[in-house]
């Protein structure tokens, strides 16, 4: 069995470079962001708002046009296109560097055509959320250059098991994953496992248990696939670190947030601006 390594958030932030003098935003990459169908634009934007707060150079969003004015209001650093049609996002396809696909999606016609478009594409890709159910249910082939983010019940979904399969060996449930559908896996939940193959296909396995159970709470996990995607944008980050300095920078920032609200109170929102708490010191 592959031996699993412990990433902590002091580790990874060492392995952060300092933002490079002469950079400009196009060095730190451009990340679209599709989701947030009806009643569920919270996730894409909380997701955007990730993306923003890691650092990325450019941000766009696809969702439903009823939610543009909502976004702009409260990201006016995001460029926010109304999408009714899976065409209309083929510019922002050509433009992006990063693709985050699924958080607030839903599953019918309207994700389905945006996720099936994207998958046109061969795009660097964090797939969450209804992203990971639509790809559950359509046998897509095998990617290396995209992270999937399963919570137990998308994991079990992904490997056509049942939450307790899953949850009764996490190790081999990653695994499982990163084998069928290649690329890196994020086995979310207490005690987070990250899977990835190298070229000769060595698994290299983290585990994380940074975060708290205040966690247990809606958007955190759209929260994670912005932070994600940001971070994968940027030129200066090495990409094999992508996961495991992500996952730690989320559960720390949860654990930051914690002091000030508790577990209880905790909200996926808070976790936005701890970020930049943990950050501001790279
Ligand atoms: P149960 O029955 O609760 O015990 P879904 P979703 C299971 C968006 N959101 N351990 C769970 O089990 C997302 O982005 C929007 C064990 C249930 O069966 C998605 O697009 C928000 N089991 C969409 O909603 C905030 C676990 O998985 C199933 C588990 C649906 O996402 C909320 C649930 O999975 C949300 O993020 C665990 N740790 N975790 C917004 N503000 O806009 C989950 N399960 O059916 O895919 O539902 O995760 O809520
Ligand atoms: P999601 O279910 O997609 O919203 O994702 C939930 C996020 O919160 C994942 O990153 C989980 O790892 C994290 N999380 C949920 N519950 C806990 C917990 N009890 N301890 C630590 N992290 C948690
Ligand atoms: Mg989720």
């Amino acid at each position: 069995a592959p031996s699993c390594l412990r990433a902590d958030w002091h580790e990874f932030e060492q392995r952060l470079p300092a933002r490079e003098k002469v950079a400009h935003k196009g060095y730190f990459g451009r990340v679209l962001v599709i989701g947030g169908d009806y009643g569920m634009a919270g996730a894409a934007l909380m997701a955007a708002d990730a993306v923003c707060r890691v650092g990325a150079g450019l941000v766009y969003v696809a969702t439903r046009p009823e939610h543009v004015s909502a976004f702009v209001t409260r990201r006016p650093e995001a460029m926010v296109r109304g999408v009714e049609f899976a065409h209309n996002i083929d510019a922002m396809l050509e433009t992006a560097d990063v693709v985050v696909i699924g958080p607030g999606l839903g599953r019918d016609a309207w994700g389905q055509q945006l996720f099936q478009k994207a998958m046109q594409t061969n795009k660097p890709m964090v797939v969450d959320a209804d992203g990971l159910n639509l790809l559950a249910e359509q046998r897509f082939k095998a990617r290396d250059n995209w992270i999937l983010t399963p919570h137990p019940g998308e994991a079990a979904r992904l490997l056509d098991c049942t939450v307790e399969a899953v949850e009764h060996d996490r190790f081999k449930a990653v695994v499982e994953l990163q084998q069928r559908y290649g690329g890196t896996i994020i086995l979310k939940g207490a005690g987070t496992l990250i899977a990835l193959a190298n070229a000769d296909n060595d698994i290299t396995l983290w585990l994380a248990d940074t975060g708290n159970p205040g966690m247990a709470s809606g958007g955190m996990g759209d929260v994670l696939s912005g932070i994600l995607g940001g971070l994968r944008a940027q030129k200066g980050i090495d990409s094999s670190i992508i996961a495991p300095t992500g996952v730690v920078l989320h559960g720390e920032s949860a654990n930051v947030a914690k002091l000030a609200v508790g577990e209880y109170s905790l909200l996926a929102s808070d976790l936005l601006q701890a970020i930049p708490q943990l950050l501001k010191s790279v």
